[in-house]
């Protein structure tokens, strides 16, 4: 059986782990979840006790949760290394230690944003605080990436890797917050443009947006939630 990506929409992390698939380029499937109310229910814990996305259905019921789990799981199958470095490298030590900090530090800090976003009651002056912290974690960290980035193409060189598909499912946050100028961060402010550009991220965007792109030799199709959770059952 082809891994399945169970991936959340709108705006989730997980558009970045659709685009490492397609860069990997082994073949894979996707379960689509709408955000929350899909994982709200109680069945969706099967997949994820804590109900979110993404996981990674494989055979025999067995399922991965957790970005950087799953990230790890894709580095260990990149045989041809198109995504990843060899174990044990400087390189792959320096990927390890972006794809961390990006999974961490940097996507924590939209955290106050999102719950002022999520609110069940309006509460103004409490939101205003929530968004005011947002803006001072979410520039730091990128005061902090911009300073980590080289004058490379992609996070770690000349290809993507890892790390820019952990970056690219989150950096979007920032627009969709308003949380920075992007002239305060030009390495941040290009690698994002030529991310977005990238074939493999113009398709998982598709595929986030709703649409079939064509051009994939490796998706092999969606595979309805309700499937998924009976295979984990
Ligand atoms: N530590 C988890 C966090 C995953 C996470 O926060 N996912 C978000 C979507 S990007 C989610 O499912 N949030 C719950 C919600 O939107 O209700 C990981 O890195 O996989």
């Amino acid at each position: 059986m082809e891994p399945i990506l169970i991936y959340g929409h709108p705006l989730g992390s997980s558009m970045g782990l659709i685009a490492a698939f397609e860069w990997l380029g082994e073949p894979y499937r996707l379960a689509r979840v709408r955000m929350p109310d899909d994982m709200l229910a109680d069945n969706y814990r099967r997949l994820n006790g804590r109900q979110e996305t993404p996981a990674l259905m494989l055979g025999g019921g067995r399922v991965v949760t957790e970005t950087m789990a799953i990230a790890l799981w894709l580095e260990a199958r990149d045989a041809a290394r198109r995504i990843s470095f060899a174990p044990g490298t400087p390189e792959a030590d320096r990927l390890h230690q972006m794809t961390a900090f990006l999974n961490t530090g940097f996507t924590g800090a939209f955290s106050p944003y999102w719950v002022a976003m999520e609110l069940a009651e309006p509460d103004p002056v409490y939101q205003a605080a929530l968004r005011r912290l947002g803006r001072e974690l979410v520039n730091d960290r990128h005061r902090r990436l911009e300073a980590m980035l080289g004058d490379t193409p992609y996070v770690l060189g000349d290809r993507p890797t890892l790390a820019d598909a952990v970056f690219v499912g989150v950096a979007r946050w920032a627009d969709f917050h308003d949380a920075i100028d992007p002239g305060d961060y030009p390495r941040i402010t290009a690698l994002k443009a030529r991310l977005s550009a990238d074939p493999g991220v113009v398709f998982a965007a598709a595929i986030e947006d709703g649409e079939a792109p064509a051009g994939s030799r490796a998706f092999k199709g969606h595979v309805p939630l309700g499937e998924v959770l009976a295979l984990a059952a």
